[in-house]
Protein backbone atom coordinates (compact mmCIF):
# COMPACT_ATOMS: atom_id res chain seq x y z
CA UNK A 1 0.00 0.00 0.00
CA UNK A 2 1.11 3.60 -1.06
CA UNK A 3 2.08 6.00 1.99
CA UNK A 4 -0.65 8.45 2.39
CA UNK A 5 1.41 12.17 1.31
CA UNK A 6 -0.45 15.29 3.12
CA UNK A 7 0.04 18.59 0.78
CA UNK A 8 -1.49 20.73 3.70
CA UNK A 9 1.66 23.79 2.64
CA UNK A 10 0.07 23.48 -1.51
CA UNK A 11 -3.83 23.22 0.29
CA UNK A 12 -3.01 26.17 2.63
CA UNK A 13 -1.59 28.34 -0.53
CA UNK A 14 -4.11 27.45 -2.84
CA UNK A 15 -6.74 28.55 -0.73
CA UNK A 16 -4.57 31.74 0.28
CA UNK A 17 -4.07 32.54 -3.60
CA UNK A 18 -7.74 32.33 -4.23
CA UNK A 19 -8.90 34.53 -1.43
CA UNK A 20 -5.57 37.33 -2.86
CA UNK A 21 -7.03 37.05 -6.22
CA UNK A 22 -10.66 38.24 -4.68
CA UNK A 23 -8.63 40.82 -2.67
CA UNK A 24 -7.05 41.88 -6.21
CA UNK A 25 -10.29 42.83 -7.89
CA UNK A 26 -11.66 44.41 -5.11
CA UNK A 27 -8.68 47.13 -4.76
CA UNK A 28 -8.76 46.84 -8.83
CA UNK A 29 -12.55 48.03 -8.88
CA UNK A 30 -11.83 50.76 -6.29
CA UNK A 31 -8.50 51.72 -8.55
CA UNK A 32 -5.84 51.31 -5.93
CA UNK A 33 -2.49 50.62 -6.19
CA UNK A 34 -1.44 47.71 -3.43
CA UNK A 35 2.34 47.63 -2.16
CA UNK A 36 3.17 44.99 -0.11
CA UNK A 37 6.29 46.44 1.84
CA UNK A 38 8.52 43.01 3.44
CA UNK A 39 11.91 43.06 5.37
CA UNK A 40 13.72 41.44 8.24
CA UNK A 41 12.66 42.86 11.47
CA UNK A 42 14.04 46.65 11.96
CA UNK A 43 15.40 47.19 8.40
CA UNK A 44 13.16 49.76 7.96
CA UNK A 45 9.53 49.34 6.44
CA UNK A 46 7.98 51.78 8.73
CA UNK A 47 10.32 54.31 8.33
CA UNK A 48 9.79 53.86 4.35
CA UNK A 49 6.24 54.75 4.85
CA UNK A 50 6.49 57.52 7.06
CA UNK A 51 8.54 59.19 4.43
CA UNK A 52 6.28 58.15 1.88
CA UNK A 53 3.55 59.21 3.29
CA UNK A 54 5.07 62.79 4.09
CA UNK A 55 6.27 62.77 0.41
CA UNK A 56 3.17 62.07 -1.18
CA UNK A 57 0.27 62.66 0.88
CA UNK A 58 -0.64 65.48 -1.01
CA UNK A 59 -0.43 63.98 -4.26
CA UNK A 60 -2.27 60.35 -3.05
CA UNK A 61 -4.78 59.35 -0.78
CA UNK A 62 -2.71 56.74 1.17
CA UNK A 63 -3.93 53.85 3.54
CA UNK A 64 -1.68 51.59 5.44
CA UNK A 65 -2.05 48.18 6.76
CA UNK A 66 0.52 47.41 9.27
CA UNK A 67 1.66 43.41 10.56
CA UNK A 68 2.95 42.89 13.63
CA UNK A 69 3.55 40.31 15.78
CA UNK A 70 2.05 42.36 18.71
CA UNK A 71 1.75 46.17 19.70
CA UNK A 72 0.31 49.08 17.61
CA UNK A 73 3.91 50.84 17.93
CA UNK A 74 3.83 51.21 13.88
CA UNK A 75 -0.10 52.31 13.22
CA UNK A 76 0.39 54.91 16.13
CA UNK A 77 2.89 56.12 14.09
CA UNK A 78 1.46 56.09 10.70
CA UNK A 79 -2.07 57.40 12.70
CA UNK A 80 -0.29 60.62 13.43
CA UNK A 81 0.07 61.05 9.90
CA UNK A 82 -3.36 61.19 9.32
CA UNK A 83 -4.28 58.80 6.73
CA UNK A 84 -6.33 55.29 7.79
CA UNK A 85 -4.47 52.65 9.21
CA UNK A 86 -4.97 49.22 10.58
CA UNK A 87 -3.33 47.06 12.76
CA UNK A 88 -3.17 43.41 12.14
CA UNK A 89 -1.31 41.07 14.82
CA UNK A 90 -0.74 38.16 14.91
CA UNK A 91 0.64 36.18 18.26
CA UNK A 92 2.79 32.96 17.20
CA UNK A 93 2.84 34.15 13.16
CA UNK A 94 5.39 35.39 10.98
CA UNK A 95 3.84 36.49 7.95
CA UNK A 96 0.34 38.31 6.69
CA UNK A 97 -2.29 36.63 4.58
CA UNK A 98 -5.00 36.88 2.47
CA UNK A 99 -7.52 36.46 4.44
CA UNK A 100 -6.69 39.36 7.30
CA UNK A 101 -5.94 41.20 4.03
CA UNK A 102 -9.89 40.57 3.54
CA UNK A 103 -10.93 41.26 7.02
CA UNK A 104 -8.57 45.05 6.93
CA UNK A 105 -10.02 45.96 3.75
CA UNK A 106 -12.99 45.54 4.80
CA UNK A 107 -12.53 47.94 7.78
CA UNK A 108 -11.03 50.58 5.81
CA UNK A 109 -12.34 53.52 3.65
CA UNK A 110 -11.40 52.02 0.45
CA UNK A 111 -13.46 55.07 -1.74
CA UNK A 112 -11.05 57.17 -0.25
CA UNK A 113 -7.76 55.58 -0.62
CA UNK A 114 -5.60 55.58 -4.04
CA UNK A 115 -2.22 54.19 -2.69
CA UNK A 116 -2.28 51.15 0.12
CA UNK A 117 0.94 50.28 1.67
CA UNK A 118 1.00 47.22 3.07
CA UNK A 119 3.94 46.32 6.05
CA UNK A 120 3.88 42.94 6.38
CA UNK A 121 5.75 41.07 9.24
CA UNK A 122 9.51 41.72 9.70
CA UNK A 123 10.22 38.22 8.41
CA UNK A 124 12.51 37.37 5.47
CA UNK A 125 11.07 33.80 4.69
CA UNK A 126 7.45 33.41 4.71
CA UNK A 127 5.75 36.62 4.04
CA UNK A 128 6.98 36.26 0.18
CA UNK A 129 5.41 32.66 -0.03
CA UNK A 130 1.76 34.56 0.66
CA UNK A 131 -0.57 36.90 -1.96
CA UNK A 132 -2.09 39.51 -0.49
CA UNK A 133 -3.66 40.83 -3.52
CA UNK A 134 -1.52 43.49 -3.88
CA UNK A 135 0.21 44.66 -7.37
CA UNK A 136 3.74 44.81 -6.60
CA UNK A 137 5.97 43.57 -3.73
CA UNK A 138 8.59 45.52 -2.72
CA UNK A 139 11.68 44.44 -0.36
CA UNK A 140 13.61 46.13 1.95
CA UNK A 141 17.53 44.79 2.80
CA UNK A 142 19.27 46.83 5.40
CA UNK A 143 22.98 47.22 5.22
CA UNK A 144 23.85 45.53 8.70
CA UNK A 145 22.13 42.62 7.00
CA UNK A 146 24.96 41.62 4.80
CA UNK A 147 24.84 41.44 1.14
CA UNK A 148 25.12 37.93 0.98
CA UNK A 149 21.38 37.50 1.55
CA UNK A 150 19.91 37.33 -1.57
CA UNK A 151 21.70 33.52 -1.50
CA UNK A 152 20.43 32.88 1.67
CA UNK A 153 16.55 33.82 1.44
CA UNK A 154 16.33 33.87 -2.55
CA UNK A 155 12.52 33.65 -2.44
CA UNK A 156 11.86 37.10 -0.88
CA UNK A 157 14.41 38.61 -3.81
CA UNK A 158 13.03 36.69 -6.55
CA UNK A 159 9.59 37.67 -6.04
CA UNK A 160 10.32 41.40 -5.76
CA UNK A 161 9.28 44.00 -8.11
CA UNK A 162 11.80 46.90 -6.41
CA UNK A 163 14.39 46.07 -3.90
CA UNK A 164 15.53 48.75 -1.72
CA UNK A 165 18.92 49.12 -0.21
CA UNK A 166 17.92 50.83 2.60
CA UNK A 167 20.62 52.49 5.50
CA UNK A 168 22.90 53.69 2.75
CA UNK A 169 24.06 56.07 5.05
CA UNK A 170 25.85 53.54 6.94
CA UNK A 171 27.79 52.49 4.13
CA UNK A 172 31.55 54.01 5.30
CA UNK A 173 30.92 51.94 8.50
CA UNK A 174 29.68 48.68 7.08
CA UNK A 175 31.47 46.05 5.06
CA UNK A 176 28.67 45.89 2.46
CA UNK A 177 29.19 45.43 -1.42
CA UNK A 178 27.16 46.87 -3.69
CA UNK A 179 28.33 46.05 -7.06
CA UNK A 180 28.26 42.38 -5.70
CA UNK A 181 24.79 42.82 -3.88
CA UNK A 182 23.46 44.10 -7.74
CA UNK A 183 24.75 40.81 -8.95
CA UNK A 184 23.41 38.00 -6.26
CA UNK A 185 19.74 40.04 -6.98
CA UNK A 186 19.82 40.58 -10.80
CA UNK A 187 21.12 36.61 -10.78
CA UNK A 188 17.96 35.30 -9.16
CA UNK A 189 15.90 38.37 -10.71
CA UNK A 190 16.71 40.48 -13.51
CA UNK A 191 13.66 42.51 -13.77
CA UNK A 192 13.98 43.65 -10.09
CA UNK A 193 14.78 47.48 -9.76
CA UNK A 194 17.47 48.48 -7.11
CA UNK A 195 17.34 51.55 -5.32
CA UNK A 196 20.11 52.20 -2.66
CA UNK A 197 18.23 54.59 0.07
CA UNK A 198 18.32 55.73 3.41
CA UNK A 199 15.21 56.53 5.19
CA UNK A 200 17.27 58.61 7.52
CA UNK A 201 18.90 61.35 5.27
CA UNK A 202 16.20 60.95 1.90
CA UNK A 203 18.76 59.97 0.16
CA UNK A 204 17.43 58.19 -3.06
CA UNK A 205 13.82 57.98 -2.05
CA UNK A 206 12.92 60.41 -4.98
CA UNK A 207 13.40 57.20 -7.33
CA UNK A 208 11.53 55.34 -4.91
CA UNK A 209 8.62 58.24 -5.12
CA UNK A 210 8.68 58.41 -8.75
CA UNK A 211 8.20 54.79 -9.07
CA UNK A 212 5.18 54.79 -7.16
CA UNK A 213 3.41 57.40 -8.86
CA UNK A 214 4.68 55.91 -12.25
CA UNK A 215 2.31 52.91 -11.33
CA UNK A 216 -0.24 54.79 -10.01
CA UNK A 217 -0.08 56.42 -13.20
CA UNK A 218 -0.69 53.19 -15.17
CA UNK A 219 -3.24 52.05 -12.84
CA UNK A 220 -5.58 55.06 -13.55
CA UNK A 221 -4.82 54.88 -17.12
CA UNK A 222 -6.64 51.40 -16.46
CA UNK A 223 -3.49 49.45 -17.62
CA UNK A 224 -2.78 46.33 -15.25
CA UNK A 225 0.39 46.28 -13.02
CA UNK A 226 -0.86 43.12 -11.64
CA UNK A 227 2.31 41.39 -10.38
N1 LIG B 1 20.87 54.86 9.98
C1 LIG B 1 19.65 54.56 9.50
N2 LIG B 1 18.72 54.08 10.33
C2 LIG B 1 17.50 53.79 9.81
C3 LIG B 1 17.18 53.97 8.46
N3 LIG B 1 15.92 53.56 8.24
C4 LIG B 1 15.45 53.16 9.44
N4 LIG B 1 16.39 53.30 10.40
C5 LIG B 1 16.29 52.96 11.82
O1 LIG B 1 16.16 51.54 11.93
C6 LIG B 1 15.32 51.20 13.04
C7 LIG B 1 14.19 50.30 12.57
O2 LIG B 1 13.40 51.03 11.64
P1 LIG B 1 11.86 50.68 11.38
O3 LIG B 1 11.39 51.59 10.33
O4 LIG B 1 11.12 50.64 12.67
O5 LIG B 1 12.02 49.19 10.84
P2 LIG B 1 10.87 48.13 10.52
O6 LIG B 1 11.35 47.33 9.38
O7 LIG B 1 9.58 48.81 10.37
O8 LIG B 1 10.88 47.24 11.84
P3 LIG B 1 9.77 46.14 12.30
O9 LIG B 1 8.41 46.73 12.06
O10 LIG B 1 10.07 45.96 13.76
O11 LIG B 1 10.04 44.92 11.50
C8 LIG B 1 14.85 52.53 13.62
O12 LIG B 1 15.67 52.86 14.72
C9 LIG B 1 15.04 53.52 12.47
O13 LIG B 1 15.24 54.84 12.90
C10 LIG B 1 18.20 54.48 7.59
O14 LIG B 1 18.05 54.67 6.37
N5 LIG B 1 19.41 54.76 8.17
MG1 LIG C 1 7.74 48.48 11.35
ZN1 LIG D 1 5.14 32.79 8.37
Amino acid sequence: MGVKVLTILEDILGANAEKARRNQDQLDKHGILTVNVMSSPGAGKTSLLLQTISRLKQKARIGVIEGDVASTIDAENIKKQGVPVIQINIPGGCHLDANMIENALNNLPLGDIDLLLIENVGNLICPAEFALGEHKRVMLLSLPEGDDKPYKYPLMFTEADVVLINKIDLLPYMEFNIPAFHKAVTGLNPKAKILPVSCKTGEGLEDWFSWLLDEMRKMRRGGSVAC
